[in-house]
């Protein structure tokens, strides 16, 4: 019997191959994820061991060739990331951080040694990666950034602190992004290099199953072959942020697509006033207005990913889909949510959880006003950040 949900057969868009991969992930996860997942998000824990079975499915830096990766295509990873959005945005970002940040840093920028000391350890889930940006006073504004870089002899001394960083506390390599007196570099940091230490961030209301951290860099002495060699100037970790982004871009589809699912079934089975409350035109409007929604978003989505594959993908298109997937999947699972009336708002149901996550991701990678400015700006060719 078709999905319900899937009222435009958009799965016919896709290939053979890239159904397997969603059903393959999708199984996965249903198995082992979503049964502890509202749990871990109460306790405020991602199990670090999630890391290899993540490896061994195949997610770490799936869209990445050589070393270990998997080499699919880009939606086949869009894919991966909604149905792993699906179950929970940390177990997205997860993913995220660790193949589009971590791993494509080294993989587009890094050595030859780099790529080969840290890749495939990285997509088994042996090793964990993150990626260091954001610091306290600049979030939206990287190039503001104080942490510096300076030379001393051969090597490199830094100094400075970075926050909100996914994975931060779990990493074994952190690929930090710091001021030099050349301009912007990364540089790959070792966990357990003398200086560096991490601080998990506590007392959060969102994105509860995932850690987020401090990294804090007090002369941290670093040879010159830590450097990215190919990484030369703020546009490099720009460009690592378009992977990730993109990824988002489906992943706000599942978010919202198991909101909506959760309140499809609830609203069949919860009698008011001696029927479903599904049979109540109000009702209808919501699951009605919130099908078509998913379904535009995830429309969006697919045109991205054949752009990419085509190679011809912009930043402001992944600014479209970003901007508009991530503001409609935080409306569909508020909408979602109330439809559960109290049970809503109990963690037995997932729309208020992904609710709260999607504040991250709102936030994240770019706020929705940032991705609103660099649309602004590929339409009148005025950059408007400052
Ligand atoms: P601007 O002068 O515009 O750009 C500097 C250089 O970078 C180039 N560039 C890009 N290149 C590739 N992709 C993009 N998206 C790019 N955006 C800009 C630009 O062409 C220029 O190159 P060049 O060679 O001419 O020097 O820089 P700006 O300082 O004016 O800033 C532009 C702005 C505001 C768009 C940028 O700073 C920005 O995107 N800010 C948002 C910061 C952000 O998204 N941080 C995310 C941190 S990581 C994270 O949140 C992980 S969350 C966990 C998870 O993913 O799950
Ligand atoms: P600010 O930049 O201070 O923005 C505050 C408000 O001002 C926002 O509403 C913003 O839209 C608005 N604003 C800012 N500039 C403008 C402007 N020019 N015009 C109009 N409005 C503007 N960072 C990493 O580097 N690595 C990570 O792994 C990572 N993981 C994260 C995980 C979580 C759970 C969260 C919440 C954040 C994470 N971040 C990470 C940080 C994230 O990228 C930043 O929070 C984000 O870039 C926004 O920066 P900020 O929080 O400093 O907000």
């Amino acid at each position: 019997m078709q999905d319900p949900l899937e009222l435009l057969d958009i799965p016919s868009l896709l290939s053979d191959e890239e159904r397997d991969i969603q059903a393959t992930v999708a199984a996965y996860l249903s198995g082992h994820v979503r049964p502890h997942v509202a749990s871990w998000f109460e306790a405020g824990v991602l199990p670090r061991e999630l890391a290899q079975e993540l490896g061994k499915l195949g997610v770490l830096g799936m869209h990445l060739q050589g070393y270990g990766c998997a080499g699919t295509s880009a939606l086949a990873y869009g894919l991966a990331c909604l149905e792993l959005e699906a179950v929970d945005s940390g177990i997205r970002s997860f993913v995220s951080v660790q193949g589009s940040l971590s791993m494509y840093s080294i993989w587009k920028y890094g050595s030859e040694e780099q790529k080969q000391e840290w890749l495939p350890r990285l997509a088994a889930g042996e090793a964990i990666g993150c990626f260091g940006l954001t610091e306290p006073d600049f979030g939206s504004n990287p190039s503001g950034m104080r942490t510096r870089a300076v030379r001393d002899g051969a090597d490199w001394v830094l100094n400075g602190t970075k926050t909100w960083i996914t994975n931060g506390g779990l990493a074994d390599v952190a690929t930090v992004w710091a001021r030099t007196e050349e301009g912007i570099r990364g540089f790959l940091v070792p966990r357990g290099t003398p200086g560096f230490s991490t601080q998990d961030i506590k007392q959060k209301l969102s994105m509860r199953a995932s850690v987020t951290s401090e990294l804090v860099l007090e002369d941290v002495r670093l040879p010159e072959s830590a450097r990215l060699p190919l990484a030369t100037s703020l546009r490099a970790p720009l460009t690592c942020l378009n992977e990730a982004r993109f990824g988002i871009v489906f992943g706000a589809v599942g978010a919202a697509r198991d909101s909506l699912q959760a309140a499809l079934d609830y609203s069949g089975t919860r009698i008011q006033f001696d029927q479903p409350i599904a049979s109540f035109q109000l009702t209808q409007r919501k699951l009605a207005s919130m099908t078509v929604q998913v379904s535009n978003a995830m429309l969006l989505a697919l045109h991205l990913a054949r752009l990419k594959e085509a190679g011809t993908l912009k930043p402001e298109q992944i600014s479209v889909g970003k901007y508009n997937n991530v503001e409609s999947a935080i409306a569909i699972a508020r909408e979602s949510r109330t439809v559960l009336g109290a049970n809503g708002i109990s963690l037995e149901y997932s729309p208020l959880r992904h609710a709260n996550n999607l504040e991250s991701v709102l936030t994240y990678e770019g706020t929705s006003d940032i991705h609103l400015l660099s649309i602004g700006h590929a339409l009148t060719g005025i950059a408007a950040f400052r």
